[in-house]
């Protein structure tokens, strides 16, 4: 039984930056309920409406993983450990993106799956072999007998993009060698509910996992978490360890246990977490409003930064238009010169010029503070001001 927790209202497509400024509509299938529920029994955390996934990912898709040194340093890292930890024959990523964490593999050592053909073609043209298809069961027949098995599978805010859970675990697990392993990395649902980071939720999360969700979904295939690692990437993530039950060659880390627990005495289990939550998320857009309305009444300027997918499930429930946010900076080609989809505020190409008269600093990608504020020294210097509503609206 599942039970609605959260109601995000209406919401356009999260990446689907318009060309224009244009009004969209539910008659014209461009606004879609963005509803939350928690399934009593598996622990499982998803939004209602599942929307088909070419709509979603297709040619046009414009996130790039490698826009962020933060993301860039965190897979360079990870390949670093993947091979002391498990030294693959063969590696297969699910959900390559533009090759932020494939390139730095052995192009004969590592094949990528991206659907989305316009990012696909990037690491084809590095020279890995690239399958730009969905994730599914006869992908990962035709990868087996064309390769044979993959000794390690990674997918890194993939899993959660996916709404056929069975069919994703099922598939990676016919693909993986005796002693294989799959690695996931997610948001943490732990931390989105400590921040109340409900821009977590938007048309392409249909999930954001617990571990405790994950274990429940794993018990079913005969798998199991050997490690869970906390990373700080996306505002708080978990890398998951997966393997066969009967792969002995692996030890179950404490970590496992940890966290399962850590997310227990939470009380993750229960509904009332997540009606208390629910609730938190209704004063956060109310004290959020308020500092903007206080902070445009003073005839100051509001610019975001970083034109984020989870920017417009913020701007869309709080109803955030040009009357607060004059424009968004983005490093991301695709983006610029676009509009945030929903709220028709312009994005522009970023260049440290157009903060220049600029009083306050939306943090549309709240979840890189770090990387942002040493990036904008000279910004703050000359007294300008960030915004951030998370954990809780606050102005620093
Ligand atoms: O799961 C998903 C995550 C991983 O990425 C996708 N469904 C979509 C996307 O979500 P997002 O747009 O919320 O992700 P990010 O990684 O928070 O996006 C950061 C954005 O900010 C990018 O467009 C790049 C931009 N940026 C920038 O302009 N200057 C980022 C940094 C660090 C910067 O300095």
């Amino acid at each position: 039984m599942i039970k609605k927790f959260l109601d995000l209202g209406l919401q356009p497509l999260a990446n689907n930056y318009l060309i224009n400024q244009k009004k969209l509509s539910i008659k014209n299938n461009e606004l879609y309920k963005l509803e939350v529920f928690f399934d009593l029994k598996t622990k499982l955390v998803s939004i209602s409406k599942k929307i088909p996934k070419n709509k979603m990912f297709n040619n046009k898709y414009p996130y790039k993983s490698s826009m962020s040194m933060t993301m860039t340093k965190s897979f360079k890292k990870l390949h670093k450990d993947i091979i002391k930890d498990f030294d693959p024959k063969l590696f297969l990523e699910i959900g390559s993106n533009d090759g932020a964490l494939i390139k730095n593999f052995k192009k004969n050592k590592a094949i990528c799956v991206e659907p989305c053909n316009n990012l696909a073609k990037i690491t084809s043209k590095l020279g890995y072999k690239t399958y730009p298809n969905y994730w599914d069961r006869n992908l990962a027949k035709k990868i087996k007998k064309k390769y044979g098995n993959v000794d390690v599978v990674y997918a890194a805010n993939t899993i959660t993009h996916i709404a056929d859970l069975e069919n994703v675990f099922k598939s990676i697990f016919n693909v993986l060698s005796q002693n294989g392993i799959l690695i996931i990395e997610d948001p943490s649902l732990l931390e989105c509910l400590k921040k109340t980071s409900y821009d977590q939720f938007y048309n392409e999360h249909i999930y954001v996992f617990s571990a405790i969700a994950v274990k429940n979904i794993l018990d079913k295939f005969n798998f199991e978490l050997f490690d869970i690692q906390n990373l700080q990437t996306h505002g708080g993530s978990l890398r998951y360890f997966i393997k066969n039950k009967k792969n002995k060659l692996y030890k179950i880390k404490k970590t496992v246990t940890k966290q399962i627990n850590k997310e227990l005495k939470f009380g993750m289990n229960k509904i009332n977490v997540y009606k208390k939550f629910s609730n938190s998320v209704l004063k956060s857009k109310f004290k959020l409003l308020k500092i903007l309305k206080k902070i445009k009444n003073k005839n100051k300027t509001i610019v975001g930064y970083g034109a984020t997918a989870k920017s417009t499930t913020v701007l869309n429930y709080c109803k955030i238009d040009n009357n607060f946010i004059d424009y968004f900076v983005d490093t991301t080609p695709d983006k610029s010169n676009k509009f945030m989809p929903g709220k028709n505020i312009k994005i522009y190409k970023y260049n440290q010029k157009l903060l220049n008269n600029v009083d306050y600093i939306f943090l549309g990608a709240w979840n890189f503070k770090k990387e942002i504020i040493n990036k904008e020294k000279k910004f703050k210097k000359r007294g300008g001001k960030f915004i951030s509503h998370v954990p809780k609206p606050h102005v620093f």
